[in-house]
């Protein structure tokens, strides 16, 4: 069986978006027999796709087999650079890890590396990941901005931005963000981001942005070390998601986002990050490498520093740290 073949039937049939196409034109299009299409149809079928075959019509896809598989997403994706170029990986210790080698071997502005398991998955400051396989997006994408490497932290934000639209979007679950990087619902973290730079005395090199998002995990799917603070959005909506739905808007909206960053700077994208924020409004403690700080959080600046009015009425810009809220 010629697999290009089977890929291109695929994406053939996703982007007919619930219409049929007739087996005959199928055919023709690919240069091969009606008997041909029908065996690659059933070939889709025990790899998971759900096609209809209706009477004098022909065949409808009903549904995608739970996998990450690159030309599938590629062909729901509605970017112009973001995801065109895809490297999927079954299992790598971490996609950051791959994403700057690849960056480094000049991959374009928005190549994005996918895995379906990560052994050495990591967070800030080296912390970990937890990535079990198969039912989260764990994944990287390399941007190459025209921007100043100050401009770089922002990056974070409006992605949080973009995860919380396309969770919003996929599910209908209203996500909150905690300043900087976490994604929560009902106050469990459902995804992270983690934003690392590659840079010379000229700029910036690459942005390689990492998003870690829960998605089908069960609470016995966690490491007993993040049971209690984890969620996933199956866990909270009660169903289960299309990974690859999922992935397709995330990188629309990323794309949509870190163009408009770039092209008009933080403004509007400040006031999107400050609606869906938990941390803007609420006492907070925040957790630095050198001290503790407790106080209000007043709001973000332009650069994306969080702003902590102490109880001394001091306030504070704060660039990294650990949230907690304390009310
Ligand atoms: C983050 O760090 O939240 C950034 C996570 C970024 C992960 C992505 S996955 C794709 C790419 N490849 C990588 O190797 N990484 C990126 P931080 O704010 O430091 O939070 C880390 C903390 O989150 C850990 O110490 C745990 O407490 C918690 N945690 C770990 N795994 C989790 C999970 N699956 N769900 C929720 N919380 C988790």
């Amino acid at each position: 069986m010629n697999i290009t073949v089977t890929r291109k039937l695929v994406q053939r049939l996703i982007e007919a978006q619930g219409t049929a196409i007739s087996g005959q034109q199928l055919a023709d299009e690919f240069g091969i027999s009606r008997t041909a299409v029908w065996k690659h149809i059933k070939e889709l079928e025990e790899q998971g796709y759900r096609i209809e075959s209706v009477k004098k019509k022909g065949y409808i896809l009903s549904a995608l087999p739970d996998t990450l598989e690159p030309t599938d997403i590629q062909a729901l994706l509605k970017t112009g650079r973001l995801g065109q170029n895809m490297h999927f990986l079954e299992s790598c210790p971490s996609t950051q890890i791959a994403a700057h080698q690849l960056a480094q071997e000049d991959a374009p502005d928005g190549t994005v590396v996918l895995t379906e398991e990560q052994t050495a998955g990591r967070g800030r400051m080296a912390r970990r990941w937890h990535s079990a396989a198969n039912k989260g997006i764990w994944m990287s994408v390399i941007l190459r901005p025209d921007v100043p490497p100050q401009k770089a932290p922002q990056f974070t934000l409006v992605t949080a931005v973009a995860v919380v639209r396309a969770i919003e979007q996929v599910t209908g679950l209203k996500p909150e963000i905690k300043w900087p990087n976490d994604i929560l619902l009902n106050g469990k973290k459902c995804t992270g981001i983690l934003t690392e730079l590659q840079s010379d005395a000229d700029g910036i090199q690459a942005l390689i942005i990492g998003i870690g998002l829960n998605v089908n995990q069960l609470r016995e799917d966690f490491d007993p070390e993040v049971q209690d603070i984890a969620t996933s959005l199956k866990m909270e909506s009660g169903d289960d998601v299309d990974r690859k739905q999922l992935v397709s808007s995330i990188l629309y909206f990323l794309e949509q986002y870190s163009d408009l960053y770039i092209a008009e700077g933080f403004g509007m994208l400040k006031l999107m990050w400050e609606s869906y924020s938990s941390t803007i409004g609420r006492p907070v403690r925040a957790r630095m490498a050198k001290e503790t700080l407790e106080g209000m959080a007043e709001g973000i600046t332009e650069d994306g520093v969080l702003q902590l009015r102490t109880p001394d009425g001091k306030l504070h810009g704060i660039y990294s740290a650990d949230i907690e809220m304390t009310n």
